[in-house]
C-alpha cells in the first residue's frame, strides 16, 4: 500500500480552489479528521471513499499508475483531489464524462502540447482536470461529483492514457 494521507485541509483549500477547468460551486469548512497510512510498496486498484477532506493521489518513479484508481464519492458532494507527483515526469489527472471518452481524448491530447495536454476540441467530453504537475509538484483540483455513475480519469500528458487511468464511481 503506499501513502494516503487524508487530513485537515478544509481551510488550506479555501485559498487554493480556483484552479483550471474546475467547478467549485460550494465551499465545506471540513471538519479536521485524519486517517494516514504508510507504507513504501505501491498499491493498484486501490479504492477511496471520498468522505474525507481531500484525496490525495500519488505517482512515483517511473510506473504509469496513479496510487489510487478508484474513487467513491456522493454525487452533488464536492470532491477534493490533491494530486502529488512524486515521479520522473509530468503528469496530470483528466476526467471525463465515460469510458467511450477516454480514447478520443486520450488522441486529442496528443495534439494538445499549446494547451498543457488538455485538448480544448474535446472539452464536452472532460468533466474536470487539474494542472499539468512536472515531476516533483503538487496540484490540486475541486469540483461537484456528477450524477451517479462511473467516470474515468486519465493523464493525458504524452499518451499516458493507455495507462495511466482510474475512475469515479458516483453513488446516490
Ligand atoms: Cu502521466
Amino acid at each position: 500500500m503506499r501513502v494516503i494521507a487524508l487530513s485537515c485541509f478544509g481551510l488550506f483549500f479555501i485559498s487554493f480552489n480556483i484552479l483550471p477547468g474546475t467547478v467549485e460551486d460550494e465551499i465545506d469548512i471540513a471538519v479536521c479528521s485524519s486517517n494516514t497510512n504508510l507504507s513504501a510498496e505501491p498499491a493498484q486498484n486501490l479504492t477511496v471513499y471520498a468522505d474525507k477532506d481531500v484525496i490525495e493521489i500519488l505517482s512515483t518513479g517511473i510506473d504509469l499508475n496513479y496510487s489510487v484508481t478508484e474513487i467513491q464519492a456522493k454525487a452533488g458532494t464536492t470532491l477534493r483531489i490533491r494530486y502529488i507527483n512524486e515521479s520522473e515526469m509530468s503528469h496530470n489527472i483528466v476526467f471525463v464524462r465515460e469510458e467511450a471518452d477516454i480514447r478520443p481524448v486520450g488522441i486529442a491530447s496528443l495534439q494538445a502540447m499549446a494547451t498543457d495536454w488538455i485538448p480544448e476540441n474535446e472539452m464536452e467530453r472532460i468533466i474536470a482536470f487539474s494542472e499539468l504537475a512536472y515531476a516533483g509538484d503538487t496540484v490540486e483540483l475541486s469540483f461537484k461529483v456528477p450524477p451517479p455513475g462511473t467516470y474515468p480519469y486519465i493523464c493525458t500528458y504524452s499518451a499516458h492514457w493507455t495507462l495511466m487511468q482510474g475512475r469515479l464511481i458516483s453513488t446516490e
